[in-house]
């Protein structure tokens, strides 16, 4: 048995416990999986954000470390756990890698108004009907043109699946789950990772 622990959402709704999660799922590593309310109530935070720094989820807890944000826990993860012993997160590649991080940034720091009028609930759960706003519109053809530049035309990003790939094809898939328009390949994109069994792992539980 290992010592690796996940605090994720109860709800399972969080973009970012799934990135988590799958890095771990796609290490093929025994961990033990925490779950926590959200919004994480007041006391809980602060216990939280005694061991790690920030009372958030994703919490990765390995030994002595404690760590949240989802691509430091991705990038740790590939790095503690290397290939060949450990499957591989991030392309073999330089420039491939260097590509990979742009997408996770870009997720992670872009489409602030996609992500509100899209949330993710309403790819989880719970589809809106209402149309995109100018500022979600323009955040949508965005991440459309980042999709149709790095989505080859085989319907991958690399030669091999990555971390970023999951990051992505949830992004689109705000889009997708929604009804809005989406390029079909970028479509097709989108499901192959939700169909991606680490992904069915996060997204199947709670769920029943
Ligand atoms: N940048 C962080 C975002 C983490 C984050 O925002 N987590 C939210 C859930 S999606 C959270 O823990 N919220 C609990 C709270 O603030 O009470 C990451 O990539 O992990």
């Amino acid at each position: 048995m290992t010592d690796l622990r996940l605090h994720v959402d109860t709800t399972r709704i969080s973009p970012w416990a799934l990135h988590a999660m799958v890095a771990l799922e796609e290490k093929r590593l025994p961990y033990r999986l925490e779950s926590e309310p959200l919004p994480i109530p007041a006391s809980r935070k602060a216990d939280l954000a005694a061991r790690a720094g920030i009372g958030k989820i994703p919490l990765l807890v390995h030994g002595t470390l404690a760590i949240t944000e989802s691509s430091a826990i991705s990038e740790y993860l590939a790095e503690r756990f290397p290939f060949p012993d450990h499957p591989r997160l991030f392309p073999a590649d330089l420039a491939d890698r260097a590509r990979a991080r742009q997408v996770m940034s870009f997720v992670r720091t872009s489409m602030l108004a996609l992500r509100e009028e899209r949330p993710t609930t309403s790819v989880f759960d719970a589809p809106v009907s209402a149309p995109l706003g100018a500022r979600a519109q323009a955040d949508a053809d965005e991440l459309i043109a980042l999709a149709e530049h790095v989505v080859r035309h085989d319907g991958s990003m690399f030669a091999a699946w990555c971390v970023a790939d999951v990051d992505l094809g949830l992004a689109l898939l705000r889009l997708v789950k929604n009804g809005d328009p989406v390029p079909e390949r970028l479509v097709d994109y989108a499901e192959a990772q939700w169909d991606r069994p680490s992904v069915r792992k996060y997204v199947g539980r709670g769920r029943g």
